[in-house]
């Protein structure tokens, strides 16, 4: 059976970009897109990458059968799916024994999280199993609604839009079993806690728990059932949406959470918690007459936190500041104590969500003794959402990734194979890595100097900052030099990135505060006597000795991707790229100025051009000349010699010219698609021909 053949003859457009003539046309790109997506064929390969197109209907594609189908199955010998790429993955990982990584990309709601969803059902599916694996399996699959319920929340362009970064680690034993994994979870959107945008809502979990919490667990909460009530939950004004049903997937939060081990104590400590913040929300603050806080209402502190009211109270209202030997207190005004507040609220939703996923990490360690025998295999889940320039930063790094891995594991076979190979030119976006990331040089290094600079540092003295350290960098741009460098103007607080995807301007304001991300000390002090076991873990005494400064937020999340690249980098890359057919998650529209924007910036033609600057395909000599021998005499129907000799034979006969083809040690390298179709054309009327002589034979023995 042979793959190409299906792919070149397929009715439905092309189902491999690497086939596609016009191969440097957008235009042909974005029609063979759009030809498949109104036949609901929502994916297409470019090579092995796997592109996905957001259909917003529930398709018919991802059944047991659809995952029986594709088990085992040589990659291209099926129209392209995502369990293909998943089975392909997981069979290399098998007979190479080595590591690999899925990285799934996209913008807000394109279909990443659903994507590495049904990867992860595949697996559950297809993977051997014993009892005590079935144990990881359900565990790890039941991690997801967990995760969801804290992690997601409703936004303008997602109904269920995650709003932290996830890396997933599934560890494989050698029989192929999965054995245990890892979830990562970065950059949780904390700020949603305090804060919506109309037409948003806060993480699901507050809905569920109020909409659908039984009485005594809600009473014993002090919560009333009304999402109204909250007003960290009603900023939005839109706590009800159609497309959510928070009773429901309250049920299923709760039922995951005792799969992932949670007693019915954990379970207590953990909606504690939740109930706390939202108790914290309703904490409203009046001005006395020299315009500091006072606290209108003592009611809603008694739920919080198991504290003692009155030295929340007083946490809330008033600043320690240690002077010498003494500490004085300094009375907040309003606006302080709402912001110290809503600092608390999302430090303890920020460092539970924390706990919870390393509590999920836990019952998912493997319980196996060979441990040295596990194979990793890395889910990356990127959200394009949050600190947009923290993510775009992340976005960078990982084209740089890309780049890296494409061009070496493409240079690395043309040596195995002994073929010259030129390199070809592309942009590469180490300059604008450098940019953000450099050394004392870097966006970022000039972020924390400047968050740690005592007295009057504010976000436009970072600006000022920035102008004069890189104000001459190709890649940046603020609002003096705007019109030299791009043609559209800036205002006076934003700074622009000419990213590798395109141009990205930022606003400075709140920089520095969430860059910082300080909690005042004596709240610290005070959230450590909670009587809530689990909020005790998660401020552990132990940090408040400490004199050290916490690093910020940005090199936080830069250590963590240079870690993170450094383990990538070793590994065997497969990429799945997310495109939305449309803003208006309507089923069946694709927006072709959308899609070709996304095409644009995820760089796929790019990719195309690294995938067809070599060779579109090469094929090993045998099985090459299996399915071609019949095209020359010399080599049908049985070729004696060295099936390299035999090829070489038939492609002379068939009029191969030089620049058309290389040989290398066991594979025929073939550069141009339409070389193969023509061959495949060749084929095809031969096949014809033999099948009409073979009938018309048959029919004279009649
Ligand atoms: V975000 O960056 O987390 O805001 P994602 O994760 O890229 O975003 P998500 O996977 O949540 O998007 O998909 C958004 C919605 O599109 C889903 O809730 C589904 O309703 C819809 N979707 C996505 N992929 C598919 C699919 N393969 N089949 C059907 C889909 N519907
Ligand atoms: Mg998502």
């Amino acid at each position: 059976f042979d793959p190409y053949a299906l792919i070149a003859r397929d009715r439905v457009g092309i189902q491999d970009f690497v086939l596609l003539d016009a191969h440097n046309s957008e235009t042909a790109f974005l029609d063979n897109l759009k030809k498949r997506f109104t036949e609901d064929l929502i994916y297409t390969y470019i090579g092995t990458l796997l592109i996905s197109v957001n259909p917003y209907k529930e398709l018919d594609i991802y059944t047991k059968k659809q995952m029986d189908l594709y088990m085992g199955v040589n990659f291209f010998e099926l129209p392209p799916h995502i369990y293909a790429l998943a089975d392909n993955v997981y069979h290399t990982m098998l007979s190479e024994t080595n590591n690999n990584f899925i990285l799934i990309s996209g913008e807000s709601g394109a279909g990443k999280t659903e994507a590495s969803k049904k990867i992860l059902q595949y697996y559950a599916v297809s993977c051997p199993s014993s009892t005590l694996m079935d144990t990881v399996r359900d565990r790890m699959l039941m991690s997801n609604p967990v995760l969801e319920a804290f992690g997601n929340a409703k936004t303008m362009k997602n109904d269920n839009s995650s709003r932290f970064g996830k890396y997933m680690d599934i560890q494989f034993d050698c029989q192929g079993d999965a054995v245990g994994g890892h979830i990562l979870s970065y950059l949780l959107e904390k700020s949603r806690v305090v804060h919506q945008n109309h037409g948003e809502r806060n993480f699901h979990i507050f809905y569920q728990l109020v909409e659908g919490g039984e009485e005594d667990l809600l009473r014993h909460l002090g919560l009333e059932k009304d999402t109204k009530r909250y007003s960290y939950l009603v900023q939005g004004e839109c706590s009800n949406v159609s497309s959510i049903n928070d009773k429901d997937d309250w049920k299923t939060v709760k039922n995951a959470l005792s799969v992932i081990d949670f007693d019915a104590n954990d379970i207590e400590h953990l909606f504690g918690i939740i109930a706390s913040v939202l108790h914290l929300g309703n904490v409203h603050f009046d001005g006395d007459t020299k315009g500091y806080a006072t606290l209108n209402t003592n009611a809603a502190l008694r739920w919080l936190l198991e504290i003692h009211v009155q030295v929340l109270h007083e946490a809330l209202t008033f600043r320690k500041i240690e002077a010498k030997s003494e500490e004085v207190l300094s009375p907040f005004t309003v606006d302080h104590a709402i912001y110290a507040r809503d600092a608390l609220a999302k430090a303890i939703y920020g460092r539970a969500f924390t706990w919870l996923v390393n509590r999920i990490n836990e019952s998912l360690e493997n319980r196996i003794i060979c441990v040295h025998d596990l194979i990793d295999f890395l889910l990356i889940l990127c959200v394009l959402s949050f600190e947009q320039f923290c993510i775009n930063y992340c976005n960078e790094k990982l084209q740089q990734l890309f780049i890296q891995l494409t061009l070496k594991a493409e240079q690395e076979e043309y040596e195995a194979e002994g073929i010259g190979w030129e390199p070809v030119q592309f942009f590469n976006n180490k300059i604008i890595c450098d940019l953000v990331e450099e050394k004392h040089r870097g966006i970022i290094s000039v972020l924390d100097e400047e968050c740690m600079r005592p007295g009057d540092a504010t976000d436009l003295t970072f600006l000022d900052k920035l102008e004069e350290k890189m104000g001459n960098h190709p890649h940046f741009v603020t609002h003096k030099l705007a019109d030299k460098k791009t043609r559209k103007s800036l205002e006076r607080g934003d700074f622009r990135l000419l990213h590798y995807a395109g141009e990205v301007t930022y606003c400075v304001v709140g920089f520095i505060d969430k860059n910082n991300d300080l909690l005042y000390k004596n709240i610290k002090d005070v959230i450590r006597l909670s009587k809530n076991p689990m909020i005790q873990q998660c401020f552990p005494a132990t940090e408040g000795d400490s004199r050290r400064r916490p690093e910020t937020v940005a090199t936080q999340f830069k250590n963590s991707l240079l870690r993170l690249m450094e383990i990538l980098t070793a590994k065997e890359a497969w990429y799945v790229r997310c495109l939305k057919s449309n803003d208006n998650k309507q089923p069946g529209t694709f927006d072709e100025v959308l899609v070709r924007h996304q095409v644009k910036y995820l760089g796929l033609m790019e990719h195309l051009r690294v995938r067809r600057a070599g060779f579109a395909y090469r094929r090993r000599y045998e099985v090459f000349l299996k399915r071609y021998k019949a095209l020359c005499p010399a080599t049908w129907p049985h070729w004696k010699g060295v099936p390299a000799d035999g090829v070489e034979k038939l492609v002379q006969h068939l009029g191969y010219q030089p620049d058309e083809y290389k040989m290398g040690k066991t594979k025929i390298f073939i550069r141009y698609a339409r070389t193969l179709f023509a061959t495949e054309d060749a084929f095809e009327m031969c096949k014809h021909e033999l099948a009409s002589r073979i009938q018309a034979k048959y029919k004279g023995y009649r």
